[in-house]
């Protein structure tokens, strides 16, 4: 069997990826890492236990077929291409090899996946590509605005924790009280006043969907739920449609589904992005409501997607849900 690490394994989404093997009934020898504050600890993949080690050099010596990185930026920067250089595919979930290495969601781009580092992308850049990514390929798109509603668990644990927090010096995450409100921005604002995760999805956007024209703008929010992002979606496409035919493409789109409210309560703990409420203002311009759960789709689920393509090419195709014997 394939040795396979999942590293930063007690965070929100390592737990998520140790769900969705345990799911999937992906079959490995598996190594559970993190950070010094969970050593010793427990998890399980499905029912089997597992002990959590703390992330070291020692990683590198396990011969490892594959490692996914559900780890900060800096950590990654220590880890992967160390691993990758070793033999061991990568699959990393933090932002800092997405301009460089292929950025993959299987059901839009599995052929991008080359080479041993492959990177997860942004949670509402899935959420936004899988609705849209079929209308692309056939009307094509010319411009895509975006506003996003995005959970506290897209920036962790610590975000989580400051939910209920009323006093800003209190705060372990949030540069500003969250609870019963709403944070205009999400990560660094730079000098164009654009934030960092603006500027994440309008990059990732373009990379998926291999289409350097597209105009994007977006808006991204930070809301008081605990889990899934919601994204309002204007968009033109290249050529005359209407409601019907969109609405078409994206029923058939693998794991979205049209539905007549898209809410976080009804994707939570879900494989599919759920899109509603689809309007048109001419022939060229609609508007959509999208959710994902942020955690799975939009982090964990996509990552194991890839995984499992990667054990098909190496391995014989396997199909979602089935027992995988790496
Ligand atoms: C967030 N999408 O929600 C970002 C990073 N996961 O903060």
């Amino acid at each position: 069997m394939a040795r396979v690490a999942i590293v930063g394994a007690s965070g929100v989404v390592g737990r998520t990826v140790l769900d969705i093997l345990g799911e999937k009934n992906i079959k490995a020898d598996f190594f559970l890492f993190a950070s010094k504050n969970s050593d010793g600890k427990v998890l399980n993949i499905g029912d089997k236990k597992y002990v959590v080690k703390v992330l070291d050099d020692r990683i590198f010596s396990l011969g490892l077929d594959y490692a996914l990185m559900c780890t900060r930026e800096d950590v990654s920067k220590k880890y992967v291409k160390r691993l990758a250089e070793q033999g061991t595919v990568v699959i990393d979930f933090s932002s800092y090899f997405r301009k460089k290495y292929p950025l993959v969601v299987p059901q839009i781009n599995s052929e991008d996946i080359l080479g041993n580092i492959i990177c997860n992308p942004n949670c509402a850049t899935i959420g936004e590509v899988m609705s849209l990514f079929a209308i692309h390929k056939k009307y094509g798109l010319k411009s895509i605005y975006i506003s996003t509603y995005q959970s506290l668990s897209g920036a962790g644990k610590l975000a989580l924790d400051d939910k209920f927090v009323v006093d800003e010096r209190q705060l372990k995450k949030l540069d500003y009280v969250i609870n019963n409100n709403i944070i205009p921005y999400i990560g660094t604002i730079y000098e164009d006043n654009f934030c960092e995760e603006e500027k994440k999805i309008n990059f990732e956007t373009k990379k998926i969907l291999h289409d350097e024209d597209i105009f994007i703008m977006s808006q991204t929010v930070r809301i008081p739920i605990d889990v899934c992002h919601g994204e309002s979606i204007f968009f033109e496409t290249k050529v005359d449609c209407d409601v019907e035919s969109l609405k078409h493409e994206i029923e058939s789109s693998k794991n979205v589904r049209y539905v007549p409210c898209a809410m976080p309560i009804l994707t939570k703990g879900k494989e599919d992005v759920l899109v509603s409420r689809l309007r048109q203002y001419d022939k060229r311009h609609f508007a959509m409501f999208v959710v994902v759960d942020n955690l799975r789709k939009g982090a964990a689920q996509n990552g194991v997607e890839i995984l499992i393509e990667l054990l098909g090419g190496r391995y014989g195709r396997c199909d979602n849900g089935a027992s995988h014997s790496i």
